[in-house]
């Protein structure tokens, strides 16, 4: 079993809409193990920090208005390629590119309301699981149904 682990946050779009079952039942049936879970809100020096690379974009302030503008479900997976995986399971950034299928695809029509975020890469993921959890928050199990035969 791979512990390589991912950030997936749903946005305040999608919690206001409740997707949420929806959204983590597609991470839970592709086989990912849920190792992390929190409804929080987040702080604007947070969000600063996990969007640091997009700080000089001309959209920033609206992103920090829209992230800043209700609850968000962080939440971290563990599974083989779980990074990769999971950018697939959300669709592109932009819901126009995003195929039919993917979490976007069926319930997103505006990049700037695009119900959830993930992982770009495994060092992005480590970086956004230890700026949104503690590490005591984080729980080591091993599932009955996984190391299927
Ligand atoms: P995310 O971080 O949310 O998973 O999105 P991403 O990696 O696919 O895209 P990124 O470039 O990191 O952008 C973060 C979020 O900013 C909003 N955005 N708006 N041109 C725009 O108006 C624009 N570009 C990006 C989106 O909400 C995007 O998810």
């Amino acid at each position: 079993m791979s512990d390589e682990r991912t950030f997936i946050a749903i946005k305040p779009d999608g919690v206001q809409r409740g997707l949420i079952s929806a959204i983590l039942g597609r991470f839970e049936n592709r086989g990912f193990k849920l190792v992390g879970i929190k409804l929080t809100h987040p702080t604007e020096a947070l969000l600063r920090d996990h969007y640091e690379d997009l700080q000089e974009k001309p959209f920033f302030p609206s992103l920090l208005s829209y992230m800043l503008s209700g609850p968000v479900l962080a939440t971290v997976w563990e599974g083989k390629d779980v990074v990769k995986q999971g950018r697939a399971i959300l669709g592109a950034t932009n819901p126009l590119n995003s195929a039919p299928g993917t979490i976007r695809g069926d319930y997103a029509i505006d990049m700037g309301r695009n119900v959830a975020h993930g992982s770009d890469s495994v060092e992005s993921a480590n970086k956004e699981i230890a700026l949104w959890f503690k590490k005591e928050e984080l729980a080591e199990y091993k599932p009955a149904l996984f190391g299927w035969i």
